[in-house]
């Protein structure tokens, strides 16, 4: 009974429902030993579950998922029992008597990709699901789920294979009599397959965004007031505020929800001439979070005076954003300079303070900029460095096989290779029925 598993399906401790699940040859005959035989597939029955004594551990709901109309493709069961923890072990405790094995972390949806249910997109997507934060990280997984990264390697996958199929027809037959113009049609599919292709590594960026969070960094000089707006945005104490310039040291990282959005929001040291050894390294930890943020916040003191508005400006890039804080204070000459230093840049500019409400300037900028950045008609179906980075693979070979259009046999593997790297994608490795497909819509053969 080793190959049927069994785990807790829902969060351990207290809870009014917890949820047990089967998968496994086993499982019709467990559910008999349990106390839940004789169920209608897919229907929820009430039962009495029992250990191998026969004595009662729960009262609950059981169905019965017969495969391969189920999650994994195989036998699954689910049993509905009280949340209670002595309940949940008691049970576990009986499966386990009969020989079914605690799962191993995912090993449902492996054993889902394993039987074809899912493909391997769609895996990662059920993991992105039960992470998600913010409405937007589930709207993309569920889009992922739905199969939208699957849909469209299958389409590319459909197109390379008509692509070599001239190919090999070029290679293989060479003085038949081949239509004459499948020597010179590849080229054509090919290129919109690399617009295709980098539109889609493009779109990765995006999709990173919305699965990690966007990175919101907040750069300025010490004492600028960075740690206020910090915790304003997240309406809590996180930071420490202190009038002793340098107060922050380490980078503090914080998530917030805006817009339905996952924001990963970093408060860090002020940049200026470390004093000592613990500074210089905060400003290091500060500008390399800077650099790798997909947006920065800068911080300048609106009532500063001398040069301490410049601290920072190098990291900033065109499409950042100036904040001009403390405008409860009159403003200064650094107001002047640093204005013009972002219209230089091309920065959208605010005015914030620490007074109630002081700081909803930003909240609503970034509030309307990062659904401008992340949002769009479709959330991407890139969302991970795993697929940049196949996909970035199956470029490089459709961009070598257009560099050889005199020589079939080498954009044919070419070719080939990108079908591959492709295919990792969704987990679809096999190139057999490429063959397949050539005679096919050849005739070519006999
Ligand atoms: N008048 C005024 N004072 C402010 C405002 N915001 C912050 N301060 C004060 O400015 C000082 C520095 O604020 P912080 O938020 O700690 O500044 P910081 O940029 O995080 O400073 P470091 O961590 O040292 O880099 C504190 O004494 C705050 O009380 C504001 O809007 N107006
Ligand atoms: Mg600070």
């Amino acid at each position: 009974m080793n190959n049927t598993i069994f785990a807790l399906a829902t969060a351990p401790g207290r809870a009014a429902v917890a949820v047990l699940r089967l998968s496994g040859p086993e499982v019709r005959e467990a559910l008999r030993q349990v106390g839940a035989g004789g169920l209608k597939p897919r229907r929820a029955s009430l039962r009495t579950f029992v250990d191998a004594d026969g004595e009662a551990l729960d009262r609950g709901l059981a169905i019965w998922f017969p495969g391969p109309a189920s999650y994994t493709g195989e036998d699954c069961a689910e049993l509905h029992v009280h949340g209670g923890v002595g309940v949940v072990d008691g049970v576990s405790d009986a499966l386990r008597a009969l020989g079914l094995r605690l799962a191993e972390p995912g090993e449902f949806t492996r054993r889902a990709v394993q039987n074809g249910k899912l493909d391997l997109g769609q895996a990662e997507a059920v993991g992105d699901l039960i992470d998600a934060e913010s409405r937007a990280q589930s709207r993309q997984a569920i889009s992922q789920l739905n199969g939208a990264l699957g849909d469209r390697h299958q389409a590319w996958r459909g197109q390379l294979i008509a692509i070599l199929a001239d190919l090999e027809a070029a290679v293989d037959f060479p003085d038949e009599e081949l239509p004459l113009d499948v020597m010179n049609r590849s080229p054509v599919p090919l290129e919109r397959l690399l617009r295709d292709l980098e539109t889609a590594i493009e779109e990765g960026v995006r999709g990173l965004q919305v699965r990690q969070g966007y990175r919101v960094g907040l750069v300025g000089a010490p004492n600028a007031g960075k740690s206020t707006l910090f915790n304003a945005l997240l309406n809590r104490d996180a930071a420490i505020v202190a009038t002793v310039a340098g107060t922050t040291r380490d980078t503090l990282e914080a998530s917030l929800d805006l817009e339905g959005y996952k924001v990963l929001l970093c408060d860090m040291a002020g940049l200026g001439n470390p004093g000592d050894v613990i500074e210089a390294e905060g400003m290091r930890r500060a500008k390399a979070w800077a650099e790798l943020a997909d947006l920065r916040v800068w911080v300048v003191d609106h009532a500063g005076t001398g040069d301490e508005w410049r601290s920072g400006l190098d990291l900033i890039q065109a499409g950042d954003l100036l904040v001009l804080h403390k405008s409860d204070r009159p403003g200064s000459g650094a107001e002047r300079v640093a204005t013009e230093a972002a219209e230089r840049l091309g920065l959208s500019k605010v005015y914030t303070n620490h007074l109630p409400g002081g700081s909803d300037t930003l909240r609503k900028w970034l509030s309307s900029r990062i659904p401008d950045d992340l949002g769009g008609s479709d959330f991407p179906a890139t969302t991970r460095a795993r697929h940049v980075l196949q996909l970035t693979q199956a470029r490089e070979h459709v961009e070598r096989a257009l560099k050889a259009p005199a020589q079939p046999e080498l954009a044919a593997e070419d070719v080939r290779l990108a079908m591959r790297a492709l295919a990792q994608v969704t987990g679809a490795i096999g190139v057999d029925d490429v063959l397949d497909r050539v005679f096919a819509t050849f005739c070519i053969g006999k």
